[in-house]
């Protein structure tokens, strides 16, 4: 059993968005695309409260892609963006949601952030995708989304770890590439064995 995992294709990310992702809306055509194919689709949607310890205006003196440490480790600081209810979180107007079984939202608990589509980043709490996921009987993914360097390689290592097959289909996912995070990523991914297509 298959499924598609499409990770934050809103308008924060994409172009003209408050963390855009250059091309970032090149990848709602393909991943429309791709849904037909799939027996799960779901999307998920960065989802942080006014005011988010990710963003770099809660840290006086901090700019946005500077680094901070949490309790958790350390944390890239981003422009406020995908903010509840906000027309920057709401998905891209040509994404196909009604193809999604599942809308899982993450990072709406104000002092930690969530790349990953399975567990926040204090790497503990979970978002309840993998108990959805081993429910339906699915065992293998397809990732496409933004950021490929950032939600996208997150999730796909979470999966990888949690036993499923995983794929990224680049053609599908952007990256934002920030001091080399793009390169660094898909390394990791490959040699954690996410096969990269
Ligand atoms: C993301 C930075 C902050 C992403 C989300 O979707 O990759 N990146 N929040
Ligand atoms: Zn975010």
């Amino acid at each position: 059993m298959q499924a598609l995992i499409v990770i934050d294709v809103q308008n924060d990310f994409c172009p003209g968005g408050a963390l855009a992702v250059a091309e970032g809306d090149e990848v709602v055509a393909p991943i429309n695309a791709m849904m037909a194919d799939f027996d799960a689709v779901v999307l998920t949607q960065d989802w942080h409260p006014a005011g988010h310890s990710s963003f770099a205006s809660q840290h006086p003196g901090k700019a946005p892609l500077e680094l901070t440490e949490m309790p958790y480790g350390p944390q890239v600081l981003w422009p406020d963006h995908c903010v509840q209810g906000s027309k920057g979180a709401e998905f891209h107007p040509d994404l196909d949601t009604h193809r999604a079984d599942l809308i899982i939202r993450k990072g709406f608990r104000a002092a930690i952030d969530s790349y990953s589509a399975f567990f926040e980043n204090d790497r503990q709490t979970p978002t309840g995708l993998d108990g959805y996921l081993r429910a339906r009987g699915i065992d293998t993914l397809t990732m496409v989304g933004l950021a490929t360097d950032f939600c996208v390689h997150h999730s796909a290592l979470d999966a990888v770890r949690a036993g499923y097959a995983v794929t990224l289909v680049q053609s599908a996912a952007r990256g934002i590439d920030v001091g080399g995070s793009l390169a660094a990523a898909l390394a990791e991914m490959r040699s954690a064995g996410v096969a990269l297509s």
